[in-house]
């Protein structure tokens, strides 16, 4: 087998022990790697029902047929668990030396198994793996542990690590790795946490076997030379993701004051113009040239690197009106190791809880010194803080009084940074994105936005499958930053050139939406197995607060979801998706897909139509 190595590291930290499993070409060539490989090896290999914080799950680290080759942004990894945070599948997808060095080791993928009594790392390299004490490492923030590995192991090596949060299991820790990159939004650095598993070191030295290496080479270079020719890039450069935020502030889907706006009143201290000004770096993943990791100097006067995400859901999502500030929660987050879209939304849901007094922590809208103190306590978790370190949809269920309806969340995954009260395709993408409420997998909000954001059609709803198969599709299984295309319209084809050098695979576009149908059935049927008689179309649904509270400033003044109509869209996604009304693949949809087993092993749990 040539592209892909054939081979999954597998190490169990209860018994202290390794081995190195060969699979067959088929898997490869059914489910390419990174998010496919994740998918069908939890669907193969966890028990139903199991406990995500337990030694019987599993966390996977995987990468695609690209991944390590000199080819545009394919220094990616998919890190993938099942959810402490939802119940389901869950994963993220982070940039990082292991792309590299993990696939020049020998492997395509690794899968943790069991859990260790006390702190542990993994060391590899090439051949040799070792499970080393951690016990000096524990209690370390992320950078910190970063510059210590860096110290013992030199700096050519991979890195993956866990901050405190990670430690202490508040379920939306992340895995990070680098400085300024992060990933696994659903709880995946709190499964590494569960394992008393600090960190992956990894350093590899070998080829990678390419199909066709003189091919791939030429075709790395040119692609990396249209990326820098596209008209957009030198726009690009400026702001990265920060691009957005006008755009977000203009058509009022920025998240503010916990969603229930779209629009701050204090947007323009927080625009790419003013990350801009303050700019004092940028940075980014392994074979990048469209580096979108920009740094500015926080509050505190450290180095910390801002993405649009961070800054809607840790600026005007919780009312604080100055970048520094936001960019100081950011670094707080990346040290602790806690997703920045999940802190800014229980942060949020903690001052609306004191505003409506069902809290009397006195916690105010753009208090900083407050969220400073809350993202502490969280990660830590003290007080109030331990219970908003269960995310949203538990903090809501323990509180009570109708908190559910400010949890601003789908699957118990809290909402990213695009408010939808008047963006119903971005609805549907959030109701229906395989991890909870992610726009990773169908960002139709701007197509939306341009096409007619008001209308529920079922154009909308083939919008968001036709993305739902490249971006979480194509781009995760090949594992490669979808950041070129998305943003600056390098072909797709492109992929096909890279696939066929790296493994001699001819397949076409239309191949590739095949096998992200395929992921995409494993990854429901997933979840489906989890929750048995419990799911429902409920599971699909957008937060309460879009459909009942009206946008009260802004041109949109007065719009909100339509729940009838949301309906309709639904129902036109599950017919198109080959499920019932349930929202559950039918027999034959899953035999379609080559995935009779996964039928068979479904129908245990529910009847299948
Ligand atoms: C991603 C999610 C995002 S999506 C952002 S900002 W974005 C947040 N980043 C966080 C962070 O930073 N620190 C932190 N402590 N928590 C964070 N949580 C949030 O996590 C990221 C880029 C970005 S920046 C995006 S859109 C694209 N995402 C890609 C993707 O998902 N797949 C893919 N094939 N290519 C992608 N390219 C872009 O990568 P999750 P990164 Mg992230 C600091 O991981 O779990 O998927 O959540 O990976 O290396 O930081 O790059 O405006
Ligand atoms: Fe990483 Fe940004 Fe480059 Fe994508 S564009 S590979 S996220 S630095």
């Amino acid at each position: 087998m040539k592209g892909w190595t054939g081979k999954i590291l597998r190490v169990d930290l209860t018994k202290k022990t390794h081995k190195v499993q060969e699979y067959p070409k088929e898997f490869a060539l059914n489910f390419i790697g990174g998010r496919g490989f994740a998918a069908k090896i939890l669907w193969d290999e966890l028990k139903p029902g199991v406990d995500p914080l337990s030694p019987e799950n599993k966390f996977i680290v995987a990468l695609g047929p690209l991944s390590g080759f000199a080819v545009p942004n394919a220094g990616k990894v998919v890190v993938a668990a099942k959810s402490p945070l939802t119940g389901g599948y869950g994963d993220g997808n982070t940039g990082s030396f292991v792309a590299v060095h993990l696939r020049k080791a020998g492997y395509d993928a690794m899968v943790v198994e069991g859990a260790a009594d006390k702190p542990v790392y993994i060391y590899i390299e090439d051949d040799k793996v070792e499970i080393n004490s951690a016990e000096d490492l524990w209690g370390l923030t992320t950078n910190e542990l970063h510059d210590k590995l860096e110290k013992m192991h030199g700096k050519s090596i991979g890195v993956l690590t866990i901050g405190p949060a990670g430690e202490n299991l508040v379920k939306f820790a992340i895995v990070r790795s680098m400085y300024g990159r992060a990933g696994g939004r659903p709880g995946m650095g709190t499964v590494m946490g569960s394992k008393k598993l600090k960190a992956i070191v990894v350093r590899g030295t070998k080829e990678i076997p390419a199909e066709d290496p003189d091919e791939l080479k030429r075709l790395g270079i040119d692609g990396f030379k249209d990326v820098r020719s596209k008209p957009l890039y030198e726009s690009w450069m400026k702001q990265g993701t920060m691009m957005v935020h006008s755009w977000c502030q203009e058509n009022s889907v920025l998240p503010t004051y916990n969603f229930r706006e779209g629009q701050f009143e204090h947007a323009d201290k927080l625009s790419g113009d003013v990350l801009e000004k303050l700019k004092v770096k940028t940075y980014g993943c392994p074979n990048c040239n469209m580096q979108c990791g920009h740094v500015i100097i926080e509050v505190g006067g450290k180095e910390a690197e801002l993405d649009y995400e961070n800054i809607g859901m840790l600026g005007s999502n919780i009312g604080i009106s100055d970048l520094k500030q936001a960019a100081t929660l950011n670094l707080m987050a990346d040290e602790y190791g806690l997703d920045t879209i999940s802190l800014g939304s229980v942060i949020a849901f903690a001052m609306e809880s004191s505003e409506k007094k069902i809290i009397d922590d006195g916690i105010e809208w753009g208090d900083f010194e407050a969220a400073k103190k809350l993202t502490e306590d969280i990660t830590y978790r003290r007080g109030l803080g331990d219970i908003l370190a269960e995310g949203t949809k538990r903090a809501a269920e323990k509180l009570g009084k109708d908190s559910i309806n400010w949890a601003i969340q789908v699957k118990g995954l809290e909402v990213s940074a695009y408010d939808c009260h008047y963006s119903p395709g971005m609805a549907l993408s959030y109701g229906t994105s395989p991890i909870g409420a992610h726009h990773k997998d169908a960002w139709v909000i701007s197509w939306e936005i341009q096409t007619g954001r008001e209308s529920y059609t079922i154009e909308k709803v083939d919008k968001v499958i036709e993305l739902q198969r490249i971006r979480g599709g194509l781009f995760e299984s090949i594992v490669s930053c979808r950041l070129p295309w998305v943003e600056l319209g390098f072909d797709l084809e492109w992929y096909v050139k890279y696939l066929k050098a790296a493994t001699g695979v001819s397949y076409t576009l239309d191949d590739f939406y095949k096998v992200a149908d395929r992921i995409y059935n494993v990854i429901r049927a997933f979840w489906v197995r989890e929750y048995g008689n419990n799911w429902g179309r409920h599971m699909d649904m957008p937060p309460v607060r879009w459909f009942k509270e009206p946008l009260t400033v802004g041109p949109f003044k007065g719009k909100h979801l339509d729940e009838e109509k949301y309906q309709q869209l639904l129902t036109w996604y599950y017919e198109r998706r080959g499920w019932d009304e349930r929202g559950i693949p039918k027999r034959e949809t899953l035999v379609n897909l080559g995935l009779s087993d996964v039928a068979d092993e479904l129908s245990k749990y529910v009847a299948l139509r």
